[in-house]
């Protein structure tokens, strides 16, 4: 048995969001994984999100690979479309998907093995190819479901749970996703809801490539001294650069703040950021200054979190191909066919 049902029943008195769910209604099973273990936090930081946004759940397809991390997307959004792919593979699938039918809202979910090892070719795509998503990895540091063996993302010098050193330079899919030209990237910590929520909220309505690292325990082969991926490690070395305070379109933003101290943003759904700046100098809209910071707080043993990179006006994947925009399984013939005369001239043009 590969996980529990929840019993249907839901009490009267649950609030109602806009689109008429309760939060249970964007829940699914009862997880499986071991308890404290941080995808779960996450999952229900996903579920948050997806309910505070008043999104329907049909409307969502996620899409993950193989691994504790990629088991995750089974706990939540239990009436959402659903795609396990091979170890890896989950960025091309996702591709696919979203070239076919933009109408959905995209959601890949990940580790740090399945992202940064077997898959890191295909990260390493999508996020050039600005596929219109959000992609999450759950970054453990080992291959939790294989037993706790050190994944690409392990830091050099950190200690496994039998003592054994890492001596390899780690992969950081947040600097990485900055190189390759992701326009929304952001780093979280699977205990620190306050950051995680709105940060997906606001990477759920960003158009392009939006990417979340969060830093999420593994409670049974990766939270031990010596990790630097555990609990106590990252609240005793967590840097936010900036809280991110997220505003739906047209609603009024009262709150005020010294003049410096926010960096507003406006996204192309009219929805609004404001970036409490933590960081006096960071600037969430300088790519290289991002990737300069990043550096040099992870020399100094930092784990820097907080929305690192916004473009609010990028182009994604459809803008560069100039796709159709309905859906591919709803053309018929007549926009499929070009007919006998058009072919014609195709093919009097190749001669
Ligand atoms: C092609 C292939 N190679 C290897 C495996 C074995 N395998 C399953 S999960 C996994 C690693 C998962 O690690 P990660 O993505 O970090 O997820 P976690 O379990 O830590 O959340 C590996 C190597 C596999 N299933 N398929
Ligand atoms: S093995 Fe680790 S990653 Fe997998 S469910 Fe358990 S705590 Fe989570
Ligand atoms: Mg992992």
């Amino acid at each position: 048995m590969t996980y529990i049902a929840k019993p249907k029943l839901h009490h009267p008195s649950l609030q109602v969001n806009k689109a008429g769910y309760t939060r249970r209604d964007y829940e699914g099973p009862v997880s499986t994984l071991c308890a404290g273990c941080g995808h779960d936090s996450i999952s229900a930081a996903i579920i948050q999100a997806c309910f505070n946004m008043d999104i329907e759940p049909h409307r969502v397809a996620k899409l993950s690979g193989i691994g504790c991390s990629s088991k995750a997307p089974t706990y939540f959004l239990g009436g959402s479309h659903g795609f396990n792919t091979v170890h890896g593979r989950m960025p091309s699938v996702l591709t696919g998907a979203a070239a076919a039918n933009r109408e959905l809202i995209y959601l890949g979910v990940s580790g740090d093995g399945d992202s940064a090892s077997i898959g890191i070719g295909q990260f390493a795509h999508i996020m050039r190819r600005g596929v219109n998503m959000t992609y999450i990895t759950m970054n453990n540091g080992v291959y939790g479901l294989t037993k706790g063996q050190f994944s690409a993302t392990a830091d050099q010098g950190s200690k496994s749970k039998k003592g054994v050193v890492n001596n390899d330079a780690p992969v950081d899919l947040v600097g990485l996703a900055l190189q390759l030209g992701a326009t929304f990237v952001a780093r979280s910590f699977s205990g620190d809801k306050a950051q995680l929520v709105p940060l997906i909220e606001a990477a759920l309505v960003h158009k392009g490539a939006a990417f979340i690292d969060v830093i999420s325990p593994c409670v049974t082969f990766n939270n031990h001294a010596g990790s630097t991926k555990s609990y106590d490690y990252v609240r005793e070395h967590n840097e936010a650069v900036n809280r991110i305070d997220f505003f739906v379109p047209g609603k009024e933003i009262t709150t005020e703040y010294a003049p410096g101290t926010v960096q507003e943003v406006t996204q192309h759904d009219g929805s609004v950021l404001r970036l409490r700046k933590l960081h006096e100098s960071y600037d969430a809209s300088d790519r290289v200054a991002a990737m300069n910071h990043l550096q040099k707080h992870h020399a100094m043993g930092e784990i820097v979190t907080g929305l690192l990179f916004v473009d609010p006006n990028a182009s994604d994947m459809h803008d560069h191909l100039n796709t159709v925009a309905k859906p591919l399984n709803t053309l018929g013939d007549d926009v499929l066919c070009p007919g006998a005369a058009m072919l014609e001239k195709i093919n009097a043009s190749l001669r």
